[in-house]
């Protein structure tokens, strides 16, 4: 691994990484990626999700590390599919969603970044609200086609300022401050 990095983002998932390296250039922030396949537990919380992974994924990176959890949720199903997104993603997919989603488009995407380097996780969470969209537009990865954020008429992969008011830019917006501070506070 290369030294020049700040901390690593550890993932199975290369577009969440791209996007997250993107996002954090802004903050003179330098992510490397940490391929990982995280054995996700069962919870309800994607909280204590991110938390566990946090804990895993330093113990194979033995570096300071983030990981990220999100969930697509959809008040209308009960907050279906929360944070069992990446399973229904890859079983039911957004063609699926499209056929569950009925005149209640209302939807909201969260982010939770934990931050671990050995000691209790630190969390920062970022929700962008909006709604489903009525077929598939753009060409993006995940739900991207599917979900249009609040105040837009595109959705996420028709959008060129993504990550600019995505869930995850929320989350590591407040996690890029808080490690500027403890970097500053000689941390
Ligand atoms: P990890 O290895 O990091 O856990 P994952 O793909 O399993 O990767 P998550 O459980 O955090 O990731 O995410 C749940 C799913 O939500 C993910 O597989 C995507 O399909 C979807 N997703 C998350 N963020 C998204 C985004 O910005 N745009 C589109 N889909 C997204």
């Amino acid at each position: 691994m290369r030294k020049s990095f700040d901390l690593y983002f550890a993932s199975s998932n290369k577009n969440k990484y791209s996007e997250a390296r993107e996002i954090l250039s802004k903050f003179q922030i330098h992510l490397g990626f940490f391929e990982f396949a995280p054995i996700e537990i069962q919870s309800s919380s994607i909280l204590e999700i991110a938390t566990q992974k946090s804990l895993d994924a330093y113990l194979s990176c033995k570096r300071p590390v983030i990981v990220e959890d999100d969930g697509l949720l959809i008040p209308s199903l009960g907050g279906f599919p929360g944070p069992y997104s990446s399973y229904v993603f890859k079983t039911i997919g957004n063609a699926g969603i499209l056929n569950l989603v009925k005149s209640k488009r209302a939807a909201e995407f969260h982010s939770v970044i934990a931050y671990c380097d050995g000691k209790k996780p630190v969390l920062f969470q970022g929700i962008t609200r909006g709604v489903i969209s009525k077929k598939q537009r753009g060409d993006g990865w995940g739900y991207d086609p599917i979900f249009i954020p609040g105040g837009k008429t595109k959705t996420y992969a028709e959008l060129d300022d993504k990550n600019t008011i995505s869930h995850r830019y929320k989350a590591l917006g407040k996690f890029a401050r808080w490690f500027d501070m403890q970097k500053s506070s000689g941390r």
